[in-house]
C-alpha cells in the first residue's frame, strides 16, 4: 500500500499565483546522465494579491539541487527548505531575481515526461506537470513568462532546438556547441519544449494572409526524411483553414515539428516547436494506411490550432482543460470534415463516443467536462475532457450558428489574447457576442454522465397534427447523484410515406433545432397528409442516447430516404443492434440463432441501388463493434456479444455473396495511391467486402485477399489483406503471410507497429500465449509506448474474445504488465489498465475476475499516483 496517499486537488480551492515570473532564462548544459540547468527568473510579486510576502513556493521533481541564489547572492539554508515535490523560498522582497542550478537524469526517465531521450536524441513533454522534472518552478499554467533557453550540447547533436527565435549560436572552447533561442510569447511551462540531435529536416514555407512568411521545418531522424510530405502538405491546410474559418495568422516567423519515437500520446503543442509521435507525423503510401494519412493531417492540424485556442489563450488551471482540448478538437474535427468527407468523419466521431466516452461516462472515472477535483492531472487527459467537450463546443456552434459562433470566437480571442482562462470565460464569449443566455447550457460543463432522451409520438389524423415529445434523464455519477435537466438541442426532419421531407416552419426549411430544456417537453407540428417517419438527432445534434421505437420498416424507410446521411446511417446501426441483440439473446437461452433479415435485406438494397457515396456505403454495412455493443448492454456477456455479432457477420457476407464479390472486383482497380477523399472511400468499401467475403467462410474470400495482399502497391491494401488473411485464413496461411510482411518491412517502425497490433487484435490467431511471444520479439520494447498500446492494448481493447476468456487469464495478463510497467512509465500503466475497471458491467462471474485482477494490481506493490487514482477509485 501506499505511504503517501496521493492527495486530491479540488477546483474550488484555486487561488491566484503568489508570484509571477517576468521572465525565464535557462541555460542547458546537456549529458545523458547529468544535465545542468540553470535557470534565472526575474519574480514579482503578484499585484492583484494583498500585502505580505508570503514563501515562494516552486514545484520540483527528481531534481538534484545545486545552488540558489537571489540577486546574486547564494542563500543560506535558513532561507529555504527542499520539500518533498518542491522548494518552498522565504522572499524579503517584491521583485528579485531567482538563480537555481540544478541536476537531472534524461537518459534514465522512461516515464517521458520532462527531459529524456529517445533513439540518442534529447526531447522533452511538459504538458501537464512535466516541466517540475526538468527545474524548480511554479509549474501552472496561470503562471506565464518570456523564456530564452540555452542549449549546450557535444557536437553529436548538431540540432538544438527550443521555442521561439534563433538569436545565438557558436561554439565552445571545449568544442561543444550552443545556440540560443527566444520566445517573444509569455507562455506557461506547460508550453517549453527542447530537442537536441542528429536530425535532418524537410522545409517548405507559408506566406500568411497579412503577407508574412513563415518557415516551416519538420525534423526527423535521416531514415525518415522522405516521410514527411503529407505532414507538410497538412500543416499548410491548416494554416490556410485557421486563416480563413477563424481570422487567425501564425504570429512566429518559423514553426518546427519534430518526430519521436518514444512518446506518451500523439503530439504536443509546444510554441513554435512541436513535439509529434512518429507515428502521427510519419508517412508514406507504400508505408501508412488511408487511416494514418488522415490521423496525420487532423492531428498535425490539431496541434497547430493550439496556436491560438491553448497557447494565445491558454488554461487557468488544468480543471478547464477542456477550455483548450474540447474547442482545438471541435475545430480540427471541423477542419478533417471541410477536408475529407463530412459524413464519415461525423460518423467515426460519433462511433468514438459512443463507444469509448459513454463507457467512461458510465464508470467508476465519469467526471463533468470540467472536473472538480483529481489526484493525477495525466489521469483527466480522457476522452470526456477531449471529445464530450469538443460536442459541448459543437452544441454552441449548433445554437448560435456559424456567424454567431464566429462572433463568439473573435470575441474569445480578443478579450482574452495572452491571458490563462476559464471555462466560463469561452461561454461568456458566447454569450455577449451573441445576446444569449446559457445559464442552463453551462450545466453541460459541470455534470457528468450521457444524458438519455427518450421520444414518443402521437398522431391526430383529425387535425393533422403530429406531436413529438421528449423526456430526459441523466443516470447518476460518482459524487453527483442528482442531475439537473439540460439545454439540449436536437435537430430533427419529419419524412412524409413516400420519402419527401415536410416542411418544418415557414420559410420551409425540412430540418429544425428543437431546444429541449424542461424534463418532458412536447412539440407540434402540422402533417395533414398522414404520420410522417421522425429523423430524430441528426447529425447527432448532442451527446445523448436518444429512444425512440422504431419499427424495422421504419429504419429501412430512414436508411434509404433520410436527407441526413449520419441519420441514414444511425437508422443501419439500430438495426444492426436489434439484430445482434436478439441473436444474443437466443445464443443464451440456447435456440438457434436467425439470420438477421431485415438487415440483409437492407444492406443488399444498398448494394443493389448503388446510389449511396462509397465512403458512407462502406460506413452503413459495417456491424457495431463489440465494444460498442457492450457499452449498450446493461450486463455484458462476452461470449455473447462475440458469438451473435460473428453470426451476423457470417450471415450478411453469406447471403450478400453476390453483391459484395461484384462490388468488390469493381473497385479493386490499381490506380496510382492517392490518399484523396474518393480514393479512400472506394478502398474502404472494398477492404469492407473483402472482410465479408472471407467471413462468409468461403474459399473465395481468402483467395482473394491472397492476390490482394501480394499485388498491393499501398499499405491501405496491403494491411487489409493481411487483416483478412490473420482473422480468417489457416493458421499456417496467415503465418506464412505475416513472417513476409515482417521480413519485408521489419525496419520500419510504424510498420512494425501495424505488424505487432494486427496480430494482438485477432480475435482467431492473437491468443494470450502470441501476446506473450510478442512482448519478446526484438521488435518489441516495455519503454516504447507504441509497441506497448500494439501489443498490450491491442490485446486488452482490440481483442474481445481472447481479453475476455471466461478463466480470467487475459485479466490476469494485463495486471501483471500494468504493475510492471507502472515503475517505468506511469501514465502508460494509468491508461493501460482502463478496460479493467469496468468489472461491475460485466456478468458476475467474469467482473469478479476482472475484479480481481484490479485488487492484484492494487497489491503489486507501491503504485504510482497515477495508478493509484485509477485502481482505488474502480475498485
Ligand atoms: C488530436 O491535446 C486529438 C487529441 C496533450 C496530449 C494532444 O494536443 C494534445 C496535447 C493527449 C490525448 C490526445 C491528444 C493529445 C494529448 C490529441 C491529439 C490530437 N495538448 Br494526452
Ligand atoms: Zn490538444
Amino acid at each position: 500500500m501506499n505511504d503517501i496517499r496521493p492527495h486530491t486537488v479540488y477546483r474550488k480551492d484555486y487561488r491566484l499565483p503568489d508570484y509571477l515570473v517576468d521572465s525565464t532564462v535557462l541555460c542547458f548544459e546537456l549529458e545523458p546522465n547529468s544535465t545542468l540547468v540553470k535557470s534565472s527568473l526575474e519574480i514579482r510579486r503578484n499585484p492583484a494579491l494583498a500585502e505580505g510576502l508570503p514563501p515562494l513556493r516552486l514545484d520540483g521533481v527528481d531534481l538534484q539541487l545545486l545552488y540558489i541564489a537571489v540577486d546574486g547572492e547564494p542563500l543560506p539554508p535558513s532561507r529555504y527548505q527542499e520539500l518533498q515535490q518542491g522548494l518552498s523560498v522565504r522572499v524579503d522582497k517584491p521583485e528579485f531575481l531567482l538563480e537555481i542550478h540544478n541536476r537531472i537524469n534524461p537518459g534514465d526517465n522512461t516515464s517521458l515526461e520532462g527531459l529524456y531521450l529517445s533513439n540518442g536524441m534529447y526531447c522533452t513533454q511538459c504538458e501537464a506537470e512535466g516541466f517540475r522534472k526538468i527545474t524548480y518552478y511554479p509549474d501552472r499554467p496561470d503562471v506565464m513568462s518570456r523564456f530564452t533557453t540555452r542549449i549546450v550540447a557535444p557536437p553529436q547533436y548538431p540540432v538544438l532546438l527550443s521555442n521561439g527565435n534563433e538569436i545565438d549560436r557558436g561554439r565552445m572552447d571545449d568544442g561543444r556547441q550552443f545556440v540560443t533561442w527566444e520566445d517573444p510569447f509569455a507562455k506557461p511551462a506547460y508550453l517549453f519544449a527542447l530537442v537536441a540531435g542528429d536530425l535532418e529536416c524537410v522545409e517548405d514555407s507559408f506566406s500568411t494572409a497579412s503577407g508574412r512568411r513563415v518557415k516551416l521545418q519538420i525534423f526527423t531522424e535521416a531514415k525518415n526524411i522522405g516521410k514527411c510530405a503529407h505532414a507538410m502538405a497538412s500543416l499548410k491546410k491548416a494554416m490556410r483553414w485557421d486563416e480563413e474559418v477563424y481570422g487567425r495568422e501564425y504570429d512566429l516567423d518559423i514553426f518546427m515539428i519534430v518526430a519521436v519515437d518514444h512518446f506518451n500520446m500523439g503530439a504536443m503543442e509546444n510554441k513554435g516547436l512541436n513535439i509529434f509521435n512518429s507515428a502521427c507525423v510519419l508517412s508514406s503510401p507504400e508505408t501508412a494506411t488511408d487511416g494514418a494519412f488522415q490521423r496525420i493531417e487532423s492531428i498535425v492540424a490539431h496541434e497547430y490550432f493550439h496556436n491560438w485556442s491553448g497557447n494565445r489563450v491558454t488554461c487557468r488551471d488544468w480543471f478547464q482543460l477542456s477550455l483548450k482540448e474540447g474547442f482545438t478538437v471541435f475545430r480540427d474535427a471541423e477542419f478533417s470534415a471541410d477536408m475529407n468527407s463530412r459524413d464519415v468523419k461525423r460518423i467515426e466521431e460519433v462511433t468514438r463516443l459512443r463507444t469509448a466516452q459513454f463507457a467512461e461516462d458510465a464508470g467508476p472515472m465519469a467526471h463533468p467536462v470540467r472536473p472538480d477535483s483529481y489526484m493525477e492531472i495525466s489521469n483527466f487527459y480522457t476522452l470526456t475532457v477531449y471529445e464530450k467537450g469538443a460536442e459541448v463546443v459543437r452544441m454552441i456552434h449548433t445554437l448560435l450558428g456559424p456567424e454567431g459562433f464566429r462572433r463568439g470566437t473573435d470575441l474569445y480571442f480578443t478579450r482574452h489574447d495572452g491571458c490563462a482562462v476559464t471555462c466560463e470565460d469561452f461561454v461568456r464569449s458566447m454569450e455577449d457576442a451573441n445576446g444569449v443566455d446559457l445559464t442552463q447550457f453551462r450545466r453541460w460543463y459541470s455534470q457528468a454522465g450521457t444524458p438519455v432522451v427518450d421520444v414518443s409520438e402521437t398522431y391526430d389524423a383529425e387535425a393533422g397534427e403530429y406531436r413529438l415529445t421528449f423526456r430526459q434523464s441523466c443516470p447518476p455519477t460518482p459524487g453527483q447523484s442528482e442531475k439537473l435537466p439540460l439545454h439540449i438541442p436536437i435537430a430533427v426532419g419529419l419524412l412524409a410515406s413516400d420519402g419527401a421531407e415536410l416542411a418544418l416552419d415557414a420559410a420551409g426549411n425540412s430540418s429544425r433545432v428543437l431546444e429541449i430544456t424542461q424534463p418532458e417537453q412536447s412539440f407540434t407540428f402540422s402533417a395533414p397528409a398522414a404520420k410522417p417517419v421522425p429523423s430524430l438527432l441528426r447529425g447527432f445534434s448532442a451527446p445523448v442516447k436518444l429512444g425512440f421505437e422504431y419499427t424495422e420498416e421504419q429504419l429501412q424507410f430512414l436508411m434509404q430516404f433520410d436527407r441526413d446521411a449520419f441519420n441514414q446511417w444511425d437508422a443501419g446501426q439500430r438495426l444492426a443492434f436489434n439484430a445482434i441483440e436478439q441473436s444474443q439473446a437466443d445464443y443464451r437461452s440456447g435456440a438457434a440463432l436467425e439470420p438477421p433479415v431485415a438487415l440483409i435485406g437492407a444492406c443488399r438494397g444498398l448494394l443493389q441501388r448503388g446510389s449511396t457515396a462509397p465512403a458512407l456505403l462502406a460506413e452503413m454495412l459495417s456491424l457495431p463493434s463489440e465494444q460498442a455493443l457492450a457499452e449498450h448492454s446493461d450486463l455484458i456477456d462476452a461470449e455473447a456479444i462475440v458469438a451473435a455479432r460473428d453470426f451476423c457477420r457470417l450471415s450478411l457476407g453469406k447471403s450478400l455473396q453476390g453483391e459484395l464479390l461484384e462490388c468488390y472486383r469493381r473497385l479493386n482497380t490499381h490506380k496510382p495511391y492517392r490518399p484523396e477523399a474518393e480514393d479512400i472511400a472506394e478502398r474502404s468499401l472494398k477492404n469492407t467486402c473483402l472482410g465479408y467475403l472471407a467471413a462468409s467462410g468461403g474459399a473465395e474470400g481468402i483467395r482473394l485477399a491472397r492476390a490482394q495482399y501480394l499485388g498491393a502497391e499501398n499499405m491501405t491494401d496491403s494491411s487489409a489483406a493481411l487483416r483478412v488473411l490473420v482473422n480468417h485464413a489457416d493458421r499456417a496461411v496467415a503465418r506464412q503471410a505475416l513472417d513476409d510482411f515482417y521480413q519485408r518491412w521489419q525496419e520500419d517502425t510504424q510498420v512494425v507497429e501495424l505488424w505487432l497490433s494486427l496480430q494482438s487484435s485477432s480475435a482467431s490467431y492473437g491468443s494470450l500465449d502470441l501476446v506473450r511471444e510478442l512482448m519478446q520479439h526484438p521488435a518489441f520494447e516495455l519503454t516504447n509506448p507504441n509497441k506497448v498500446r500494439a501489443v498490450i492494448g491491442g490485446f486488452a481493447n482490440g481483442n474481445f474474445t481472447q481479453f475476455h476468456s471466461i478463466d480470467g487469464s487475459g485479466y490476469q495478463f494485463l495486471a501483471e504488465q500494468v504493475v510492471a510497467l507502472d515503475s517505468l512509465n506511469p501514465q502508460i500503466a494509468a491508461r493501460l489498465v482502463l478496460p479493467l475497471t469496468h468489472w461491475k458491467k460485466y456478468l458476475p462471474q467474469v467482473g469478479e475476475n476482472m475484479r480481481a485482477a484490479l485488487a492484484s494490481v492494487m497489491a503489486g506493490g507501491q503504485l504510482s499516483a497515477d495508478l493509484y487514482e485509477v485502481v482505488s477509485k474502480s475498485l
